[in-house]
C-alpha cells in the first residue's frame, strides 16, 4: 500500500518538498558520458522480440583446466580407489569430494584430454563419467556494459543504489516492451488516490502486470478494478527472471546475500513526464508476510533522471536523496522495507542519447517496481 505520511507525504497536486532545501543543482549527465555499448544496436537487430532479456552464459571449461570433474561415484567408493585409477593419466590430487562427484586437479593440463579420450572408466564395477570442470566464473545475468562499471552504493542498512546495471541493449529493449505494453488497452492510465475528502490525479502514469495495484482500495487484484475493469497484463518470465538476475548479480558482487529472496509476483510500471512527481509513502500493501520477512522491492529506471528521496522516518529524520539514472537499480528490503520513498523531480533532457530513439513517444521516465505480494 503507499501510505502517505504527515505534511511530507502527498502525491499530485499538493505541495511538494522544498526545492530549496532538497535540491543540489543536477549535475547534468549529458548523453555522451553515458555506458554506451558500440555491441547495442547489433545485439538488438539480432535480438527476436520477445527473446528472454537476460544472457544466461553457459559456463565453459576454462582454457588449459587441470581440474577434472568425475561423475557417477558410488557413495561407498573411496576418494583413494578413484585417485589410483585416475593417476594412469598423470600425477593428480582430489581437490573436492561430493556425493556422488569429486573434482580432482592434475598436474598437467594434458592429463585431463587423456582422462577424456580414455573410452571407459570401469573402477570396481561401477562406470564414472569423466568431464573437464567448468570455469569457477562468475554468473552475470544482468548484461552490464563493458567501460561501465556496476557501482554498489549502500545507503543505510537494506538500502542499495547500483549504478550501470543495466546494459545500454537491455534498456532498449525494455523500453521498447514497456512502450509496446503500456500502449495496449490494459496499457498505461491516469491514477488517481483517495484523498480525506476527494480523489486526487497522481502526478504520473501506470500500468501493472502480474497484480494491478488499486490506487484507491490499496489492495493487489486480477483486474483493474480502479479504472477500466480490464484483466491485468500478465508479468512475463524473462522480466520475472530479470528481478531474480538482479539480486542474483548484487549478491555476487557483494559476495553475501544482501536481501532475502523475492520472488517477483507484480511488476508497477510508472511513467512521469518532466513534470511528474511522486510524493513520500510506504509500500504496505504486499502480504504481512513478504513485509515481515523484508522481501525487497526491486526498482529500475529507464529515461530521464530522477530525484528520488528516502527516509526511514520523515518525522525525525532528514529526507535524504539520490539521483537516478538510466539503466540503475534501487532495492530496498530487510529493516529498510518501510522506508518512506517517493520521485522529487525528473530532469528534463537527460535521457541517453541511445535510448532517445526507442523512448521517442514519450519523453520523460519509466520506473518499473517488482515486488512479491504473498
Ligand atoms: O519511480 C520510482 O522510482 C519509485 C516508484 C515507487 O515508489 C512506487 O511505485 O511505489
Amino acid at each position: 500500500m503507499l501510505t502517505f505520511v504527515g505534511n511530507v507525504a502527498f502525491r499530485s497536486t499538493l505541495a511538494e518538498p522544498n526545492e530549496a532545501t532538497l535540491l543540489r543543482p543536477h549535475p547534468h549527465r549529458g548523453p555522451p558520458g553515458y555506458a554506451g555499448c558500440s555491441l547495442g544496436p547489433l545485439v538488438l537487430a539480432l535480438w527476436p522480440r520477445y527473446r528472454p532479456l537476460l544472457a544466461r552464459r553457459t559456463r565453459r571449461p576454462a582454457e588449459g583446466a587441470k581440474v577434472l570433474f568425475v561423475g557417477g561415484v558410488p557413495p561407498a567408493m573411496s576418494s583413494e580407489t578413484i585417485l589410483q585409477h585416475m593417476e594412469q593419466f598423470g600425477p593428480a590430487t582430489v581437490v573436492k569430494r561430493c556425493r556422488g562427484y569429486l573434482y580432482l586437479k592434475f598436474a598437467e593440463p594434458a592429463a585431463v584430454a587423456k582422462a577424456r579420450a580414455s573410452p571407459e572408466h570401469l573402477v570396481e564395477g561401477a562406470s564414472l563419467t569423466v568431464e573437464p570442470a567448468l570455469a569457477k566464473k562468475k554468473q552475470w545475468y544482468c548484461q552490464t556494459d563493458p567501460g561501465y562499471p556496476v557501482r554498489v552504493r549502500k545507503l543505510g542498512t537494506g538500502i542499495v543504489h547500483i549504478q550501470n546495471m543495466i546494459s545500454m541493449a537491455m534498456q532498449r529493449h525494455l523500453a521498447r516492451r514497456v512502450l509496446s505494453l503500456g500502449r495496449s488497452p490494459a496499457g498505461f492510465y491516469k491514477p488517481s488516490f483517495a484523498g480525506r475528502h476527494m480523489k486526487h490525479r497522481m502526478h504520473l502514469s501506470t500500468f501493472c502486470l502480474g497484480h494491478h495495484w488499486d490506487t484507491l482500495s490499496h489492495e493487489y487484484t486480477n483486474v483493474r478494478s480502479d479504472s477500466d475493469g480490464l484483466p491485468v497484463l500478465s508479468l512475463s518470465e524473462d522480466l520475472l527472471d530479470l528481478a531474480c538476475g538482479i539480486q542474483h548479480d548484487l549478491d555476487q558482487k557483494c559476495k553475501k546475500q544482501m536481501f532475502p529472496k523475492m520472488r517477483p509476483e507484480a511488476c508497477i510500471v510508472n511513467h512521469y513526464t518532466t513534470e511528474g512527481s511522486l510524493g513520500l509513502h510506504q509500500d504496505l500493501d504486499e502480504s504481512e508476510s513478504s513485509l515481515h520477512q523484508g522481501l525487497p522491492v526491486i526498482s529500475l529506471s529507464l529515461g530521464c533522471s530522477a530525484r528520488f528521496l528516502f527516509t526511514m522516518n520523515p518525522e525525525e529524520e532528514e529526507i535524504r536523496s539520490c539521483v537516478l539514472k538510466s539503466g540503475d537499480i534501487f532495492i530496498f528490503g530487510g529493516p529498510a522495507r518501510l522506508l518512506h520513498h517517493g520521485i522529487q523531480k525528473v530532469f528534463p533532457n537527460t535521457t541517453p542519447k541511445k535510448l532517445q530513439r526507442d523512448l521517442a513517444s514519450l519523453t520523460g521516465r519509466l520506473n518499473l517496481t517488482f515486488r512479491q505480494i504473498r
